[in-house]
């Protein structure tokens, strides 16, 4: 019987979004309207690609993935608040995501600011908070994980550089090195941190990262070919469409088919190394292939 992906998805995106309703739920009880602008964006409709590649690394590794879960809502915690803050005024201006007005247009730029920096906060204290009984020093390998992907050195950096280099002509080295540290570090984190949570050794740590820096980077790839070629979820880009012009990707480079060709070998190369791993990667091949052929 073959694996039945999209049903997969379904659950734990479910399962995801159920966590995060506990997790967020006192940040209603304050005088404030700040727990609204963090679960507005929370509960805009993601796909929780980042959240499932932590489950799915977990059960891949043999744990139990629902021990997991407020490790993956922490990674989805700071992936909502780069989109919040992406899409401010100062950064793409954007009116809407997911179809959906962005969160500085309900809530105000000012709010929309707290709510990112709160998801951001928040992801920590809810990293650290996680019971993992001897087991603290794995604990803080994932705080630092998660950091590190997401600061200078990961994340913002990517989104410096790409700011940087906004309305240049760029290098591939440059387009690298913007697509691999401000999507790739984040997902490739997203796989670790499920490795690391279920007790990879470093040698298993090693083969899940060269399948989600793969991953990571066809992803991005994938993002900009669904960009160029008219991506509906994302038609209200009335604002937003100038930065994402002057913004350096693989398509605006090397044209539509080279990039398709890019996608298809780093999906490859992602499934590939799968081999390596000794145990059963089925739902890891199933999210690759997924991810090809993804349309939104
Ligand atoms: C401004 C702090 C800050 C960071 C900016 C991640 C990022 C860096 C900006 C977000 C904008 C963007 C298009 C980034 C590329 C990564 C990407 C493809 C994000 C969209 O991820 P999906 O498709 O989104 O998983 P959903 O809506 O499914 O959650």
């Amino acid at each position: 019987m073959s694996f039945l992906i999209d049903e997969y998805l379904k659950n734990r995106a479910k399962e995801v979004e159920e966590a995060l309703d506990r997790l967020t739920a006192s940040a209603l009880d304050t005088p404030h309207p700040i727990g609204e602008a963090m679960r507005y964006s929370l509960f805009a409709g993601g796909k929780r690609i980042r959240p499932i590649l932590t489950l799915a690394a977990v059960e891949t590794m043999g744990g139990d993935y629902k021990e997991a879960l407020p490790v993956a809502c922490a990674i989805e915690m700071i992936h909502t608040y780069s989109l919040i803050h992406d899409d401010l005024p100062a950064m793409d201006n954007d009116d809407f995501r997911r179809g959906k007005p962005t969160n500085h247009k309900v809530f105000g730029e000012a709010m929309a600011i707290l709510a990112g920096d709160a998801l951001l906060t928040y992801a920590f204290e809810v990293l650290s908070s996680v019971e993992m009984p001897g087991r603290e020093k794995e604990q803080l390998a994932l705080i630092r994980e998660l950091s590190k992907a997401s600061g200078f050195q990961g994340m913002i950096g990517g989104q410096a550089a790409d700011m940087e280099a906004e309305g240049k002509n760029g290098d591939e080295a440059t387009l690298l090195y913007i697509h691999r540290h401000k999507t790739g570090d984040l997902l490739t984190a997203s796989v670790r941190m499920g490795a690391i949570f279920a007790g990879a050794s470093d040698q298993e740590l090693g083969k899940f990262t060269v399948y989600a820096e793969n991953l990571g980077l066809a992803f991005q790839i994938q993002d900009d070919i669904l960009d160029v070629i008219g991506d509906q979820s994302k038609i209200g880009k009335a604002v937003g469409a100038d930065a994402a012009l002057r913004k350096m990707t693989f398509p605006g480079i090397y044209g539509l088919e080279a990039s398709q060709k890019k996608l298809h070998e780093l999906t490859q190369k992602a499934l590939t190394s799968l081999n390596e791993i000794s145990q059963d990667t089925t739902v890891l091949q199933a999210i690759a292939d997924y991810l090809l052929k993804r349309e939104f």
